[in-house]
Parts: C-alpha cells; sequence; structure tokens
C-alpha cells in the first residue's frame, strides 16, 4: 500500500520517491495533500475580519491618518517583536501615516510597556500609541497612559493575564474568549500582518508580499506551532527572503547563509535569528530594527556586520556563563545530581541566562533555571524544561517565594530574594514528580531507510520545496544500513568527520556533531555500519556541498 502510493505520487508529480516516501510518512494521503505541501496553500490564509476588534482597529487607524496624528509603535525587543514593529513602519507609512518607534531594554525599565517609556514618547510629540507583541498585561500602564491622554491599540498573541483584559482603544489578540479566529497560534507579527491585510483590503491598495518576510522571521524566532497558516506565511517569506527588496533582510541572508540553497527555516533559526537577537541581549534592540528598516543596500552591509559584532560578545558571553553555571553545578550537588536545577550566581549577564539555561538542560538531562543575583539582593531567573516538566505548574506551586512571575511549561522567568534561593531548591526537588506531565507522549518518528544512490541535489531542490521543516514536520531523518566508514577523524571542536559509503557507491562527507569523543567506541575502520543522518548543505571552499549529518552509528 506505502509502495504503491509512494510510487503513483512520485510519478504524477514528477519527484523522487523518496521525497513521496517522506510526504507519506508524515501523514500525507492523497494527490492534493501532496501538492500542498509542494507548493503551498492559499487557502490556509484566514479571513483577517473574522477577528475581533478588526472592523474598530481599521476605523482607529484610519482616524489617525485622517487626523494627521503621530503614531508610536512600541514593541517587544526579541526578533517576533522587531518584526512586528518593523512591518507597522513599513506598512503604515506607506500609506501616509506618520510612524515613530520605540522599543523596551531589557536592562532598563525591561519587558513591555513601562510609564518611563509612556512618558518619554509623550515628550517625543506621540499622538496615538501601538503596541505589538506586548500589551495584553499592561493593563496598569495602559491606564497610565489614559490619564496622560494617550491612547492605545494594543496588538499581541500573548495570553491575558486573568485579571482582566488592558483598557485600551482597540485590542487584537486572538487569545481573547469572545475571539473566534481560527489560528490561535499566530506570533506577534502575524496578528500585525492581519491587521494591514484588514486595513489594505479596506483601502483597497494591494498589499506587497514581501511583507512576509517580516512574519516569516518572527513565526520562526518564536517557535511557533506551524498551523497551516502560519506554515503558508512562512513557506511564502522564506522563498522571497533571498532576494528581498528590503536592503537589511537581503543582506543578512547573503551574509549568513552564502547561497540561496542553504536558505531553510533551520538556518533562519539558527543563523540568521541569532543575529538580528544579539544587540538586544547584550545592550538595546535597536542595531537590528534599524537593519530591517533600512533603505539602502551600501548602509545594510555594514549595519549586519555590526550585529555580528553583538553576536560574537553574545557568544562570548554565552560561554563564559556556562561554565560558571556548570561549575556552580559540580560544587552545589558534586555528582549528585537533584531533579531540578537551580543555579545561581552574580550578577550573570541577564542577556544570557536563558540560553546558559538551554544549554545545562542538554548538559544535564534536567529543567534548569539559572538565577542572576543583581546589587539589591533580587536574583532574575530564566528556566528551560526537558520534554515533561512543566515549569509553569512548578512556579504557580512556589509563587509565593516570587516578586514576578510567569511563562510557560517549556519556558519560563521569575523573580526571586536571594534568601529565598535555597528554600526554592528545596521546595522544587522535595517532589519533582508533581511538576512531571503524568505520561510523556514525544512523537518519534522513525527514520527513512534510505539508499546512497537516492542522495543529490535533485532530492536536496525537493526538500527545500516542502520548507518550512520545522516543528511537526521538521527535517526528516534518515537510515541507511550496510555503511563503511572509510575514513573517521575528530575535528578541532569536538566534533567527528568522517568519510562514508555504500556498496562502493559515492563517498559522502559526514560530520557528527560532538562526537569527538566517541571515535573509539565506533565500529573501526572498513567494517559495515548502519548509520542515521540528516542531509544538509554545507560550503565547502566557497562551494555548496551535500553533507551527512550523522545522529548515530551503530
Ligand atoms: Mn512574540
Amino acid at each position: 500500500m506505502f509502495d504503491l502510493l509512494a510510487s503513483s505520487l512520485s510519478s504524477t508529480f514528477n519527484v523522487p520517491h523518496l521525497i513521496a516516501r517522506i510526504a507519506i510518512s508524515r501523514g500525507v494521503k492523497t494527490v492534493s495533500e501532496f501538492h500542498a505541501l509542494l507548493y503551498g496553500n492559499s487557502n490556509s490564509v484566514l479571513d483577517p475580519f473574522s477577528m475581533l476588534g478588526m472592523n474598530e482597529a481599521v476605523e482607529w487607524i484610519l482616524n489617525v491618518r485622517e487626523k494627521k496624528e503621530t503614531l508610536f509603535v512600541f514593541g517587544d525587543y526579541d526578533l517576533d517583536g522587531l518584526s512586528s514593529v518593523a512591518l507597522l513602519v513599513r506598512g503604515l507609512s506607506d500609506i501616509g501615516i506618520s510612524v515613530q518607534w520605540r522599543l523596551p531594554n531589557r536592562f532598563g525599565a525591561g519587558y513591555g510597556l513601562s510609564t518611563a517609556a509612556i512618558d518619554e514618547m509623550i515628550s517625543a510629540g506621540a499622538q496615538k500609541l501601538i503596541t505589538v507583541d506586548t500589551g495584553i498585561t499592561a493593563n496598569a500602564e495602559i491606564d497610565y497612559a489614559n490619564e496622560k491622554g494617550l491612547r492605545t491599540m494594543v496588538i499581541d498573541h500573548h495570553q491575558p493575564s486573568g485579571e482582566g483584559l488592558p483598557n485600551c482603544d482597540v485590542l487584537l489578540d486572538p487569545h481573547q474568549e469572545q475571539d473566534f479566529y481560527q489560528n490561535k497560534d499566530l506570533c506577534g507579527v502575524g496578528v500585525a500582518y492581519k491587521f494591514l491585510c484588514a486595513l489594505y483590503a479596506r483601502l483597497n491598495i494591494p498589499l506587497s508580499e514581501h511583507f512576509l518576510e517580516l512574519v516569516a522571521l518572527g513565526t520562526l524566532a518564536d517557535l511557533v506551532p506551524m498551523t497551516p497558516e502560519n506554515r503558508y506565511f512562512t513557506r511564502c517569506g522564506l522563498f522571497s527572503m533571498w532576494k528581498s527588496p528590503f536592503p537589511g533582510i537581503a543582506a543578512i541572508c547573503h551574509s549568513q547563509l552564502q547561497y540561496p540553497q542553504t536558505m531553510s527555516a533551520q538556518s533562519i533559526i539558527f543563523r540568521v535569528a541569532p543575529l538580528l537577537n544579539a544587540p538586544g541581549r547584550m545592550e538595546k534592540p535597536d542595531p537590528a530594527l534599524e537593519l530591517l528598516l533600512c533603505d539602502k543596500r551600501e548602509s545594510a552591509i555594514g549595519m549586519v556586520k555590526t550585529l555580528a559584532g553583538w553576536n560574537i560578545k553574545r557568544k562570548n558571553k554565552e560561554n563564559e556563563i556556562s561554565k560558571m553555571a556548570v561549575q556552580r553545578v559540580r560544587d552545589l550537588h558534586g555528582d549528585n545530581l537533584p531533579s531540578v536545577l537551580i543555579v545561581d550566581g552574580k550578577d550573570w549577564h541577564l542577556g544570557v541566562i536563558g540560553i546558559v539555561a538551554a544549554k545545562l538542560t542538554q548538559e544535564f538531562d534536567r529543567p534548569a533555571a539559572v538565577l542572576s543575583i543583581q546589587a539589591d539582593g533580587l536574583a532574575s531567573a530564566s528556566a528551560r524544561a526537558i520534554p515533561g516538566f512543566n515549569w509553569h505548574k512548578a512556579l504557580f506551586e512556589c509563587r509565593d517565594l516570587f516578586t514576578r512571575w510567569g511563562g510557560h511549561a517549556n519556558a519560563a522567568g521569575f523573580s526571586i530574594l536571594q534568601e529565598n534561593i535555597s528554600t526554592l531548591r528545596e521546595r522544587l526537588n522535595s517532589n519533582p514528580s508533581e511538576y512531571q506531565e503524568p505520561k510523556v507522549l514525544i512523537e518519534k518518528t522513525l527514520p527513512i531507510q534510505v539508499a546512497f544512490t537516492e542522495i543529490d541535489d535533485n532530492l536536496m531542490r525537493w526538500l527545500s520545496q516542502m520548507e518550512p521543516l520545522v516543528g511537526k514536520f521538521s527535517m526528516p531523518l534518515f537510515r541507511a544500513e550496510k555503511v563503511t566508514i572509510c575514513s573517521m577523524r575528530e575535528s578541532p571542536g569536538g566534533h567527528l568527520n568522517l568519510e562514508l559509503s555504500q556498496a562502493g557507491s559515492l563517498r559522502f562527507p559526514g560530520i557528527a556533531f560532538g562526537m569527538g569523543k566517541k571515535k573509539n567506541a565506533i565500529a573501526s575502520l572498513g567494517k559495515e555500519v548502519t548509520v542515521d543522518f540528516e542531509i544538509a548543505w554545507n560550503v565547502f571552499y566557497g562551494k555548496p556541498t551535500l553533507q551527512l549529518q550523522v545522529k548515530n552509528i551503530f
């Protein structure tokens, strides 16, 4: 049955048999499903006016335009927020609205809208305000803005606080109880895009498809689920970024990825997004937004270099704090690790503690919170989970210890007085199974059997055609049997470089990340082994070459 369907799909669409097998293994059953996977499905784009508040939002902004008021847009400092602000600044100024922007600063007033930011915007001439990717829980700040005569529209995708909605003029957020918009998993820039769709439709002006590049950046960076609409937006944006008319987007893709083939959802997440997030982690996010808004090709190239400089600083800081955090774990617990790691240090850089927490979860296979104790004796923390552990539940149970807390099951943050840290450590470890989901159903996709003769540039081209390969439809894991290891050496980065062949086929270069030390445990040269791997482009001596990224050898 499987083979029959695979053969029929592969001949109908004239694609490699392996591509059809991959699609079927991910649940594709019909010709139309396969077509949607390969060519996108514009039917998944929903009516923007089905979102609660959309008519009012359009009226509100048209009123701003008619009265020639000065509008300020305020967004979050991560890439979803930056993309949201860039999208609104571009989309609204294109239709004659005078727009300025402001971003919060991790090291100043902190996350979200603040009264200080409101005062500053008013003194800079703000007559109306849009908050985007933030605002749904800023009830007190929006009351303050109202008192000062600054009327606000909130565009957000976060959950309401449960203590009432902000008293703004208009609110767009698909998580409102009364909102029946079907795609609840839009990211911030996704909601902002729906707003522009509605506005441009009302004005009967076509909306540039290149705006979807910004939507793709935010959707990938926020790791929201790939619902049909999110998938469609991301796919369109991803495919047009390389030739983007926005010089900043084109420049950052060209500099980070070098060849159009290497454009993928994964490469945006791991190569492009970190650069755009770096200045905000280290100091202030403004240079990243300036790049997204830049209109001169020549300046864009220099701006990307500046971001790359920030990213190096970020990496160095991250490595430095990681080392101290690992040492702290050893000092606290030796080899007797508790179920939940609470790792604290003095003045650890707030921009990297989240990434360090993520690294610790991998290193120790345990949920981890990394706390930075500030001079005032208050510690700010960032926590990351392993599958099955629920930080939201865990923090809720300990909420009496926090001055502030929030987040999701797998990523959360909190503030705690230094003197309460050891109590938190004890309480979380007294009954850790309480925060464990009863049954973790990790969907393990089985590797797809492949022969080396099926791997070529054409296969990669068709794999790219199925982008975005993330989430439930991530890059497939392949398995090849009777593979010969022709050569093997440990690289300076601690990885294992391999040359592999199968039944005398072409030799493929392979890399096993982090497996350098396991060199001796792996079957000796010349013996036949089974290999699980992904396929990726690797730029080698200035040329994109196929590389097998080896996950397992046995
Ligand atoms: Mn967001």
